[in-house]
């Protein structure tokens, strides 16, 4: 491996409404998951850090919460969180879902953006949903609202745009040393990680409130001889209700849940998993700090 000289290095937010594609489009940057995706709004909760690297350049990536109205604690600071990802970066990147236009979310996030005098890009998402006719004016009407230093149009599920956009995103990163290893794809923590996944596993397998009425915590990780681990995790829902719909009938679905997470905690982490799962009923673990700063969340 040859040493790249005159390194780059920086932060790219990528802020968005709830739904519009930003997790998969860090997928899609970085070439591997490392953040959950899911049909359903309010999917990522905490910043997720995806790194990408090309050429000389290396960037992290922040995947934000969606930027929406919060009712609760939790929604309040996954809000505050995705803007001060935006922030901190030295590029920032909208999202928006071309199919959704210039809809209300839309117009809220723009003139929020437009108050903190932040440089930024646009991406409509989603062409692949939606006729081309259809995506100039809605890139004029965005544009008219905000001055973009550039539009992009991409699909973040089909790669449709991605290189040009990737490399653009890489050309405004400044002068300096890489913060990671060259073959490292996330900064993320394996307890956190793990948590995450069946997290994703309860959006796939439940439904309606459930998966924003319910968190996960890793509670213990122990690493055995054999190389295997012993993950031991809590479940945590608001009611009782809420409780028996995640055991199901007999334990089943909870069982079914388990099982998924493991398999996939198995390839993320190329060993052996023993999973334990508790489902635990707090009242409000949404309004909790401690919950919240589990979830890598402060207010
Ligand atoms: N057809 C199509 N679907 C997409 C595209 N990008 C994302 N999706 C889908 O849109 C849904 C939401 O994607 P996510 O990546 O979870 O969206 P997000 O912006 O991270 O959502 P939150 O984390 O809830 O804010 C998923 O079902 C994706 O598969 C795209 O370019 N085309
Ligand atoms: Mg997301």
């Amino acid at each position: 491996m040859s040493e790249p000289t005159n390194q780059r290095f920086g932060f790219i937010a990528i802020i968005g409404a709830p739904n519009a594609g930003k997790s998969t489009l860090v997928n899609q940057l970085v070439g591997s998951k490392i953040s959950i995706v899911s049909h359903k709004v309010q999917t990522t909760r905490a910043r997720i850090r995806g790194i990408m690297v090309e050429g000389n350049a290396q960037a992290v990536l922040v995947d934000t919460p969606g930027i929406f109205v919060p009712r609760r604690k939790l929604d309040e600071a996954m809000v505050e969180n995705a803007w001060a990802g935006a922030t901190e970066a030295d590029a920032v990147l909208l999202l928006v879902d071309a199919r959704r236009g210039n809809d209300e979310q839309a117009q809220s996030i723009v003139a929020h953006l437009k108050a903190t005098k932040a440089k930024a890009m646009l991406a409509l998402n989603k062409t692949d949903l939606v006729r081309p006719d259809a995506l100039l004016p809605l890139a004029q009407e965005l544009n008219e609202a905000f001055p973009f230093s550039e539009t992009f149009m991409i699909s973040a599920q089909t790669g449709s745009g991605i290189p040009k956009l990737k490399e653009r995103l890489l050309g405004l990163m400044p002068e300096g040393p890489w913060h990671y290893p060259e073959d490292q794809t996330a900064d993320l923590n394996l307890r956190f990680l793990a948590a995450e996944i069946t997290r994703e596993k309860i959006y796939e397998r439940l439904h309606e409130e459930l998966p924003y009425s319910s968190t996960v915590e890793t509670e213990t990780w122990e690493e055995r001889e054999d190389g295997s681990v012993k993950i031991s995790q809590a479940i945590f829902v608001a009611r009782d209700g809420q409780k028996a719909i995640v055991l199901g009938k007999g334990g089943q679905m909870v069982k079914q849940i388990g099982q998924l997470a493991r398999k996939e905690m198995e390839e993320a982490f190329g060993r052996r998993i023993h999973l334990f799962l508790f489902v635990k009923v707090r009242e409000n673990w949404a309004e909790d700090p401690e919950r919240l700063r589990m979830m890598g969340l402060t207010l």
